[in-house]
């Protein structure tokens, strides 16, 4: 019986972060798995080399259920981002072992293709609306049929979402950059550049937006309502999902479609949300709810309440766990849709393989296992560089939800 020979725990940062565990076994197939967590990486580091590894060693990594088991209720110390994160880069390393010892990709595994491919969106944004459409222009050049627009607002300063580089990344100060907050300006200012994407692009393609926590449920349902005629795919994270009852409010005065999800990392995070069809996507993904084994058990309940998939998909998130939910995303019958930001130049210098974009498409790599490989040699060059998510501060200088 092949065993868990050693697992090791990479902290790079290839155009940015990124926390890469690797299993290998003792028949020399080896795993990856994907344990970054934007700004508390070395949290989960830490918890994986200092806690998790040893309980690894000597241990059949064909029993990937129940090393997810073992780590989840023998931790005592339930959910939570970091336990969940790193419960997540074991079971994709596990699969991604299972795959290259069964000679399969890990969709096959899966249950097979459910779809030809999986839709993509990613993400356009301007520092004001002509810089927006310009950028929303050269997604659909770029043959994206979802886009989701967001742009800074006049006279606050930082805006969420809007990029500045080649590449969107909110966590690039050695210390939380503090962006000034301004509810009624949002509010006011983001209805009309929707619209305004409406006008210029017409409703051939799907239009997302993401609200990033930073509305009550009234605002939220203000904002939901206004943009009804802008037929949004879905607004994202509209209010703050700690208190999942929340949503009723919004659900019972617009019916803009609601996304949440990304930063909740169990099935009993989006629980209500889901049986009470509060919302219509859940965005839970591989590398921060619990792996292909526990996102595979939100996404089956999401599809008894028809509610669809539609996974987070950010830079912060490595090609390892993108792959992973690429294989997932195409096997699961309700799927929705897929985040996909791609990623820093410097960053495929590291990752080799994984997802290709098409027509608008993503679709997993064909060989065995996820497709991925981590090329450490080439990490070395790119040493661990310590970034914070920014902090958001109301005008009167109180903290919001950034
Ligand atoms: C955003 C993320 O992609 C999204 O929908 O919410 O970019 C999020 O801000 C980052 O992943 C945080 O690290
Ligand atoms: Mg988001």
């Amino acid at each position: 019986m092949s065993t868990i020979e050693r697992a090791e725990v990479f902290v790079a940062s290839p155009g940015r972060t990124f926390v890469t565990l690797r299993i290998t076994t003792s028949d020399g197939v080896t795993g990856l798995g994907d344990a970054t967590l934007n700004g508390r990486e070395l949290a989960v580091a830490s918890y994986l080399r200092d806690h998790l590894v040893p309980l690894l060693v000597g241990r059949d990594p064909a029993r990937v259920e129940d090393i997810w088991q073992y780590l989840y209720r023998g931790a005592y110390w339930r959910r939570g981002p970091v336990t969940m994160t790193a419960i997540s880069a074991v079971d994709t390393a596990l699969w991604d072992i299972k795959g290259k010892t069964a000679g399969l990709p890990v969709y096959q595994l899966l249950g097979g293709r459910s779809r030809d491919g999986v839709l993509a969106y990613s993400h356009a944004s301007g520092t004001d609306v002509p810089a927006l459409l310009d950028d929303v222009q050269r997604y659909l050049d770029l043959g994206y049929r979802a886009v989701r627009a967001q742009a800074a607002v006049p006279d606050v300063g930082g805006t969420y979402g809007v990029r500045k580089g080649a590449i969107y990344e909110p966590a690039a100060t050695a210390l939380p950059e503090e962006q000034p907050w301004d509810t009624p300006s949002y509010l006011s200012f983001a209805p009309t550049y929707l619209e305004a994407v409406r006008d210029r692009f017409g409703f051939g393609f799907h239009l997302l937006h993401d609200v990033h926590h930073r509305l009550t449920p009234l605002e939220a349902a203000q904002f939901g309502k206004r943009v009804e005629d802008c037929r949004l795919f879905w607004m994202e994270d509209p209010t703050p999902a700690e208190n999942q009852e929340a949503f009723r409010l919004i659900r019972q005065h617009t019916t803009t479609p609601i996304a949440v999800g990304e930063a909740l990392t169990s099935v009993w995070d989006v629980q209500h949300l889901i049986t009470e069809q509060l919302v219509d996507y859940v965005r839970t993904t591989v590398v921060h709810a619990g792996g292909i084994t526990h996102l595979r058990r939100i996404f089956d309940l999401a599809a008894l309440y028809q509610v669809r998939t539609g996974s987070h998909g950010a830079t912060d998130l490595s090609p390892v766990s993108l792959a992973a939910n690429v294989h997932l995303d195409l096997a699961v019958p309700n799927f929705g849709i897929q985040e996909y930001m791609g990623h820093a130049p410097e960053t495929a210098e590291v990752f080799h393989g994984g997802v290709t974009f098409a027509d608008g498409m993503l679709h997993p790599a064909e060989e065995p296992g996820l497709g991925v490989e981590y090329d450490e040699r080439a990490a070395e060059r790119f040493p661990y560089q310590a970034r914070y998510l920014p902090v958001a501060r109301r005008l009167d200088g109180s903290v919001h939800d950034w």
